[in-house]
């Protein structure tokens, strides 16, 4: 009897669980017969949303499709991740435009599509997610999902593999900036992640400006709204827990870009004195986002309670309130997550 003919290596996933192969197989099945695609990636977009899409949609237009990236809020993206490929092509939207197929980027919660939500709940056969958040569900008709990976552009790489697409510059551009940013200039993650660099890489982008783009930039007004953020930083011991708030007011962050103010969690995340970090941003007026980051406490249970989600050590939700309401709050629920 003639042995099956093996797999080429393009399908054995090399940066994500043997696994998703069957998510792999449908993904692939569903973008082949579908013409018209629109790339979801979540509200407040990171440089590893931003990414995902840009690299998905440049990879899907190579296919023949017809792909339009946007994101469900109306308020304008950070102007700090128009340096990746294709991203002044992303669109606000509070509708979905024509299609016949969703691919959901980056988004551990559905809540995180953010106006888009009701019409992807509504259909969710249409929906493809790709996704590497611990608290993911699975909210997709096919969810690729390796809460493992290092990025969104980690899942994506294999799937482009798995497709058998060459990855540009372009592309590459869009993967790394993805994965440089959610391993924090690769401080974190597993050993391979330096072997997807350098795969990256190889294709000849330009990593010193990318990480320029990424890390640096700010203005010195910037700096100084830092400044102010941090020299009112307030400290809670719940038992033998030490948390630390810092809360970027409206009349403090407006006018700045959203990069600046994100990066103020990963300044304070380091610190040897305190185990959870909380970071308040107020990016319309009572309108909050939160961060929450520690080294040894599993913040995506405390992000849970409020409809929120993300990683152990790294989380996040939205939320409505005054800031003495929302610390208090959150203050209760870290409580009660230490006492569980
Ligand atoms: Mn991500």
């Amino acid at each position: 009897m003639p042995a099956s003919p093996p797999l080429s290596d393009r399908r054995t996933p090399r940066y994500i669980s043997d696994s998703c192969l069957p998510a792999l197989t449908a993904a692939s099945q569903a973008i082949i017969h579908a013409h018209k695609i629109v790339v979801v990636g979540h509200v407040n977009p990171d440089a590893d949303a931003i990414g995902s899409a840009c690299a998905l949609v440049r990879v899907l237009e190579n296919m023949g499709k017809q792909a339009q990236a946007v994101i469900g809020q109306r308020h304008l993206l950070d102007t700090e991740l128009m340096h990746i490929p294709g991203a002044t092509e992303v669109a606000l939207a509070d509708r979905l435009p024509e299609h016949d197929l969703v691919i959901v980027v980056d988004c551990g919660a559905s809540s995180r599509t953010g106006t888009l939500q009701p019409e992807i709940l509504a259909h969710p056969e249409r929906v493809i997610l790709i996704d590497h958040h611990t608290s993911n569900l699975g909210f997709g008709g096919i969810n690729l999902i390796d809460r493992d990976a290092e990025s969104t552009t980690t899942v994506l790489y294999d799937w482009f593999r798995f497709l058998d697409i060459a990855i540009d510059r372009d592309i590459a551009y869009a993967l790394y900036s993805g994965l440089a940013t959610d391993t924090g200039g690769f401080r974190w993650g597993r050993a391979k992640m330096h072997m997807l660099a350098q795969e990256l890489v190889d294709t000849g982008i330009d990593i010193r400006r990318i990480s320029r783009e990424l890390f640096d930039g700010g203005t010195i007004a910037d700096l100084k709204m830092i400044g102010s953020v941090l020299q009112n930083l307030t400290s809670y011991d719940i038992e033998q827990t030490r948390i630390v708030i810092a809360v970027a007011a409206y009349d403090i962050i407006a006018g700045h870009a959203q990069a600046p103010v994100e990066k103020i969690a990963d300044m304070v995340r380091g610190l040897s004195d305190t185990d959870i970090v909380v970071v308040l941003k107020e990016y319309a007026p009572g309108d909050w986002t939160v961060s929450l980051r520690s080294h040894t406490i599993d913040v995506s249970r405390i992000a849970k309670i409020f409809g929120g989600g993300g990683h152990l050590r790294s989380a996040g939700f939205s939320i409505f309130g005054t800031t003495e309401n929302i610390t208090s709050r959150v203050l209760h629920a870290i409580e009660t997550a230490l006492d569980a």
